[in-house]
C-alpha cells in the first residue's frame, strides 16, 4: 500500500500516545515510517553493486531513518505536542551486528550510495545476539548478551519466500532472509539472512563472533562465512538466470560483488561451484567469470585476522569448496608457471600451502580489484603483505580511503553544529558535502558560534556520562577522547601511562597552569583478549584514583565509557576536542573515529599512521598534532636493537607510569594481568620482543604533544580556529566521496 507524505503526517497526527509504553509508540512510528519509506521505491537498476560483509554496525535506525525520509523534524514535533519527547526512543538498544569500524564502514557506505542514489545492497547476517552488552564490575569487562531484537524489529521485513538451503556435508540449514530498507535519493535494501532448521542450524547466526579459540569455534565461524556467502551468491545467480537465462557470459555486467575483508571470500568458490555443478559450465569458464565480478577491500595489516581455513576443516563441512579450492590452487599454479615466478614467490602467493587455504591470496587471486583503505594502507598493501602479488598484478591495486556518512555523523549528532553551519556558509553542504570547504573562507565569522555550540555539546555529553556512568565532570573541562576496539596495537596502555605522567607532574608541581581535562575512553574487549582486558582494568583503576584524588581532580578527571556503542559515540564525537589516534605508525588500516572527530571539530592528537596522515594533510599540520616514530622509524627500530628497557631507566616519569603496574599501586584481583603487560614491555613474550609496539619509544613524545595542547587550547580563539579548520577540510572524510571513488573505478556503476 503506497503511502504519500500528507497520508503520514495525518496518521502521524492521529496516532494515540496515551498509555502507550515507549516500545509499542517506537514500533507504531517506525512501521508508519517504513510504510511511506517503501513507498519511494525504485525501479531495481540494470547493473547492481553487493557488499558482502560479516558486520553492519547500524546502530540505532529510528532517528537516522527518520532524518533520511524528511519526516525527523516534523515528528519531534507532532509527539512534543502530544507530550512525549522524541528523546525517549534513545531507549531503543543498538543494532550492533558488528564490533567495529569494518562494520561501522559497512553501514556509512549502505547510507552513502542510497544517499547518492547508487545501487549498492547489503548482505550479511542477522545475528540473534549483537556484539555483548559490556558491564564493568570491579573495573573488569563482564559481558553479557545483546538481545537487541527485544524492541521488535520494525525496520525489518521477513521475505519468507526468498528463503534459500545452505548444504553442509552434515546438515541442511534453511537462510531466510530479512531486508531492512536503507533510505536515501534510492531505496536499496540491506539482505541478512537467518539461520533456521534444527537447533545445530540455528546456531550459525546467533553470535556474532563465537569464540573461535576451540575446533568447534571454529567450525562454527567457517560455517557462518559460508553460509551467508552461499545463499548471497545462490540467490544472485538464480536472479540472472531468471532474467538473463542460463548463458552467464553476462553475469558480471550486471553483477559485482565487494568482499568486505577476507570473512565473505568463500563466495568465490561458492559461485564457481554452482556455475560448474548446476550449471554445468566448464571451470575455466567459471573463474574468469569470478575474476570479473569479486573485487576484495583489505582492512588490516595483522597477520593473524587474516583469515586462513585448514584444509580437513574444510574437507569435511563442505566437500565440493574444497574441490573448488583446489582445483583454483592448481589453476593458478599455471598461471605463475606462465607467468615465470620464481618457487619462493609462488608459495606467498598460494591458495593452499601448509594445509591451509588462504582467504587473502584467494581474494588477491580472484579479485579483479583489490584495494587498502588509506593511501599509506595501500602503500603498504603494495610493498609489504602483498608486494609479490603487486609484481605481477600492478594493475589490481587501487587505494579507497575511508569515509564516513556526514548524515549520521554531523547533522544527526550536531545539529547545533550543522545549524551553526546553515547561518554561516548557507545550507548547500548538506545536499553537496564537497561544499563544505566553503567555510575556509569564513572561519572568522563562526568563532563565537563555534565555541558555543562545543560548549553546548561538551554539556550535553557530560550530562548523559553523569547518568551513566555516575562520574561528574565540571563544565570547563576539555575533553579528551579515544575510543575504538581495545588494541594493543591502538595503544590504550599508552595513553593511560601519558595520563599517570601528567597525574604526577600536577602532584609534584612540575606542571603549571594545567587547563582542566578530562580523558574520556570507551572500548570493548574481544572477551578472550586476555590484554586487553587487563588494559580495561588498568584504566578504570587510573580513573578511580585519579578522580578520588582531592590533589588533582579539579584539574583532571578520567572516565571509562562502558558499553560503548555507536549511540554513545555519537555523544563523544560531538563533544570532544582533542581526538587520540595513536596507534604504532603502520599497523591502523585507516581508522574512521579519526574522521568523525575531525568533523565534529576536535583536533587530532596522533601518529603518522592510516588516515590520520591525510586527515592532517588536509587540516593543516598546524591545526593537529603529530608525534612519535612514523613508519620508516618504526621499521628501523624493528632492525635495530630497540630497548625499551634503557628508555625505562633513563626517564623517572616513564618508570613511575610503568611500575604501577608491579608495585602495588593497582590491584589486578590476582589475575597476573598487570604483570603480563609489565612483561610484554620489559621481556616480551615467546611470539615477540619486548614493547612490539613502541608505547615506552613514542610515550615521551605523547606526553609532550598533550601538554603542548594544553597549553595551546588556553588561546580559546586560536584553539577554536584550529578546530573550525578541521570541520572546514572534512568533506574529503565523508562516505559520499569514497563511495563515488568505488563506483566509477571499481563497480561501474551509476
Ligand atoms: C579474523 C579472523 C578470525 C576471527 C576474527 C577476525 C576478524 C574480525 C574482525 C578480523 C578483523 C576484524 C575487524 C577489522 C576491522 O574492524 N578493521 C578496521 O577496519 C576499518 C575500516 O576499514 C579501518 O578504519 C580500521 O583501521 C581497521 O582496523
Amino acid at each position: 500500500m503506497r503511502m504519500d507524505k500528507t497520508e503520514f503526517s495525518n496518521k502521524l497526527k492521529n496516532l494515540k500516545t496515551d498509555g502507550k509504553s515507549t516500545i509499542e509508540l517506537y514500533n507504531e512510528i517506525s512501521l508508519l515510517a517504513m510504510q511511506y519509506g517503501l513507498s519511494q521505491a525504485d525501479v531495481p537498476a540494470q547493473r547492481n553493486a553487493y557488499y558482502l560483509s560479516m558486520e553492519f554496525l547500524i546502530g540505532r535506525s529510528f532517528f537516522n531513518n527518520l532524518m533520511e525520509l524528511g519526516v525527523l523534524d516534523e515528528t519531534r514535533e507532532l509527539l512534543k505536542e502530544k507530550g512525549v519527547d522524541i528523546n525517549v526512543f534513545e531507549e531503543i538498544e543498538d543494532a550492533a551486528l558488528g564490533n567495529g569500524g569494518l562494520g561501522r564502514l559497512a553501514a556509512c557506505f549502505l547510507d552513502s550510495a542510497a544517499g547518492l542514489g547508487l545501487p549498492l545492497h547489503g548482505y550479511g547476517i542477522r545475528y540473534k545476539y549483537g556484539l555483548f552488552k559490556q558491564a564493568i564490575r570491579n573495573g573488569f569487562q563482564v559481558e553479557l548478551p545483546d538481545d537487541w531484537q527485544s524492541f521488535g524489529d520494525p525496520w525489518s521485513i521477513r521475505k519468507a519466500h526468498g528463503k534459500r538451503k545452505i548444504k553442509f556435508a552434515d546438515m541442511t540449514v534453511t537462510a531466510v532472509p530479512y531486508d531492512m530498507p536503507v533510505f536515501g535519493k534510492r531505496v536499496n535494501v540491506l539482505r541478512l539472512w537467518q539461520a533456521e532448521g534444527s537447533a545445530a542450524a540455528q546456531k550459525i547466526s546467533e553470535y556474532l563472533y563465537p569464540a573461535d579459540d576451540t575446533e568447534d569455534g571454529k567450525l562454527l565461524r567457517l560455517r557462518q562465512e559460508y553460509f551467508f556467502s552461499a545463499a548471497a551468491v545462490g540467490e544472485l545467480v538464480e536472479k540472472y538466470v531468471k532474467l538473463h537465462g542460463k548463458n552467464f557470459d553476462d553475469f558480471a555486467d550486471h553483477n559485482v560483488i565487494q568482499l568486505n575483508d577476507t570473512h565473505p571470500v568463500l563466495a568465490i568458490a561458492e559461485l564457481i561451484r554452482v556455475l560448474t555443478t548446476k550449471y554445468k559450465l566448464g571451470f575455466d569458464k567459471a573463474e574468469g567469470i569470478a575474476k570479473k565480478t569479486f573485487a576484495y577491500t583489505n582492512h588490516t595489516v595483522m597477520p593473524e585476522a587474516l583469515e586462513c581455513w585448514g584444509a580437513s576443516l574444510v574437507k569435511k563441512i563442505l566437500p565440493d569448496i574444497y574441490d573448488v579450492l583446489i582445483k583454483l590452487q592448481e589453476s593458478q599454479t599455471s598461471e605463475f608457471k606462465r607467468l615465470c615466478c620464481s618457487e619462493a614467490e609462488a608459495s606467498e602467493m598460494a591458495i593452499y600451502a601448509n594445509d591451509k587455504f588462504s582467504m587473502a591470496n584467494l581474494a588477491v587471486y580472484v579479485g579483479n580489484t583489490v584495494n587498502g583503505v588509506a593511501k599509506l594502507h595501500t602503500d603498504i598493501l603494495k610493498t609489504d603483505l602483498f608486494k609479490t602479488a603487486y609484481k605481477y598484478y600492478p594493475n589490481k591495486f587501487q587505494n579507497k580511503t575511508n569515509g564516513i556518512t556526514q548524515r549520521r555523523w554531523l547533522m544527526l549528532c550536531n545539529r547545533e553544529l550543522s545549524e551553526l553551519l546553515d547561518g554561516t556558509i548557507g545550507s548547500a553542504w548538506r545536499d553537496d558535502i564537497s561544499k563544505l570547504g566553503v567555510l575556509n573562507a569564513h572561519v572568522s565569522d563562526m568563532l563565537g558560534g563555534f565555541v558555543k555550540v562545543k560548549t553546548e555539546k561538551k554539556r550535553q555529553l557530560f550530562e548523559y556520562i553523569k547518568k551513566h556512568e555516575g562520574v561528574y565532570i565540571p563544565e570547563n573541562f576539555m575533553v579528551y577522547a579515544q575510543v575504538k576496539r581495545l588494541h594493543e596495537y591502538k595503544r590504550q596502555l599508552m595513553t593511560a601511562f601519558a595520563i599517570l605522567e601528567i597525574y604526577k607532574g600536577l602532584t609534584d608541581g612540575k606542571i603549571k597552569d594545567f587547563r582542566p581535562s578530562v580523558f574520556v575512553f570507551g572500548a570493548k574487549s574481544a572477551p578472550s583478549y586476555k590484554r586487553a582486558k587487563a588494559i580495561i582494568k588498568f584504566i578504570n583503576d587510573i580513573a578511580d584514583k585519579i578522580n578520588s584524588d582531592p590533589r588533582t581532580n579539579a584539574l583532571l578527571r578520567v572516565v571509562f565509557v562502558k558499553n560503548y556503542n555507536v549511540s554513545y559515540a555519537e555523544k563523544i564525537v560531538a563533544g570532544t576536542d582533542v581526538s587520540l589516534q595513536v596507534s604504532t605508525a603502520g599497523l591502523e588500516a585507516s581508522g574512521t573515529g579519526n574522521m568523525k572527530f575531525m568533523m565534529n571539530g576536535a583536533v587530532t592528537c596522533g601518529t603518522m599512521d592510516g588516515a590520520n596522515i591525510e586527515i592532517v594533510e588536509l587540516a593543516g599540520k598546524e591545526n593537529n598534532y603529530i608525534f612519535g616514530a612514523d613508519v620508516d622509524e618504526i621499521e628501523r627500530l624493528k632492525r635495530g636493537d630497540y630497548d625499551p628497557n634503557a628508555i625505562l631507566k633513563a626517564d623517572a616519569y616513564h618508570s613511575y607510569a610503568v611500575n604501577t603496574l608491579i608495585d602495588g599501586t593497582f590491584s589486578d584481583g590476582d589475575t597476573g594481568g598487570f604483570k603480563e603487560l609489565y612483561d610484554a614491555l620489559t621481556v616480551g613474550a615467546s611470539w615477540h620482543k619486548p614493547d612490539h609496539y613502541f608505547v615506552l619509544h613514542d610515550l615521551k613524545s605523547y606526553v609532550e604533544a598533550l601538554l603542548k595542547i594544553n597549553t595551546d587550547s588556553k588561546d580559546e580563539k586560536a584553539f577554536a580556529v584550529k578546530q573550525i579548520k578541521n570541520v572546514a577540510n572534512s568533506a574529503h572524510f565523508s562516505s559520499d566521496r569514497t563511495i563515488k571513488e568505488y563506483a566509477s573505478d571499481i563497480w561501474k556503476i551509476k
